[in-house]
């Protein structure tokens, strides 16, 4: 038996097929992705610039939030991160590359920017699908473990090389999407393309450093506090954490450092539903919400305006942090009793 795991499927191909006449050479292309970006989002987009600066396009990254201090290492002298302009960074391009987001309003204050712009506007993304798209020429296919997995595909159909500095960013967003290679989005081909990208010179011992093994001290220290407040119903199998809104300041620390702190809640036995609300202190709190199994968190997220992936979601409410807690612990509740 002999299956070529790195073939493109063929939806996807085809969805590459028609936005590549949009990647010719010469035009000014703007590179995005969602609020506080991640792996995969800053993986996706310092790959795409490089390829497309490779092939005569001219591409700035441009941000809704500061580039996340721990992804610097995947920037460089020929990247250029036009974020700290603001929506002035969008007015002279050609072309709007949009990544790892279905929702145009992910890209916070860009979005009314983004909504008025007229030259076109491509999205390459893995979410399930919302009602506004940031643009009308879509790559998107939830079976991918990564946005950084479609990028590969782009580079695959568009003929285009991987160098290691390329390599190292794909391989960024696949590692940090998939909770190093552990959720239920890594697939056979997620792993064949990671093994291709170590082909063309990613270390992984190094990557697994530069990404989980360089904390500042303040984040376990922060983690410590949050761990503290943890919360478990055994019964329905929810697990719960919550976070002062001084808190970031208290250890000196940032919002890119809570990444994966919901997975603590979700490591424990018997939990179905893990949420982290975090406190924004302006009566305004962030809920991440994790799954394990069958629960799907993006259509609970959604009943609170958010959403996501089946497994991992979040939303941002109005009110209190007990406010907020008590109304989507007690949904949670009812939602897990019914689907015991
Ligand atoms: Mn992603």
């Amino acid at each position: 038996m002999s299956i070529d795991l790195l073939t493109v499927p063929p939806a996807r191909r085809a969805a590459i097929d028609a936005i590549a006449p949009h990647l010719a050479s010469g035009r000014r292309v703007a590179i995005s992705t969602h609020l506080n970006a991640d792996g995969d989002g800053c993986g996706s987009e310092t790959a795409l610039a490089r390829m497309l600066a490779a092939h005569g396009l001219v591409p700035r990254i441009v941000n809704p939030t500061p580039w996340p201090e721990m992804f610097d290492f995947l920037l460089g002298d020929d990247v250029n991160d036009q974020t700290s302009r603001g929506s002035k960074a969008l007015r002279d391009i050609d072309l709007l590359i949009v990544l790892d987001i279905s929702d145009v309003k992910r890209l916070g204050v860009l979005t009314e920017s983004v909504r008025a712009l007229t030259v076109p506007k491509l999205v390459i993304d893995h979410h399930i699908d919302s009602d506004e798209p940031a643009g009308s020429f879509v790559v998107s296919d939830t079976s991918a473990c990564a946005t950084a997995e479609l990028v590969y595909d782009v580079a695959v159909v568009m003929g285009w090389t991987i160098t290691p500095d390329i390599a190292r960013s794909l391989y960024t967003g696949m590692l940090t999407d998939t909770g190093g290679f552990r959720f239920s989005n890594t697939s056979p081909r997620c792993l064949a393309v990671a093994a291709q990208l170590l082909a063309c010179g990613v270390d992984p011992e190094d990557m697994y450093t530069r990404i989980y093994a360089s904390a500042p001290a303040g984040r376990v220290r922060l983690m410590a506090d949050v761990l503290a407040t943890l919360q478990v119903d055994e019964a329905v199998g929810l697990s719960w954490l919550s976070m002062a809104p001084d808190a970031l300041e208290k250890h000196t620390v940032r919002a890119e450092d809570l990444d994966g702190i919901v997975e603590h809640a979700r490591s424990i036995a018997g939990t179905r539903m893990a949420l982290f609300f975090r406190d924004l202190g302006h009566a305004k709190v962030k809920v991440s919400f994790r799954s394990t199994g069958a629960t799907d968190v993006n259509a609970f997220a959604r009943q609170f305006g958010g959403g996501g992936h089946a497994k991992a979601a979040g939303a941002l409410l109005a009110g209190t942090l007990s406010e907020v807690r008590d109304q989507v612990v007690d949904a949670a509740r009812r939602l897990l009793r019914s689907t015991t």
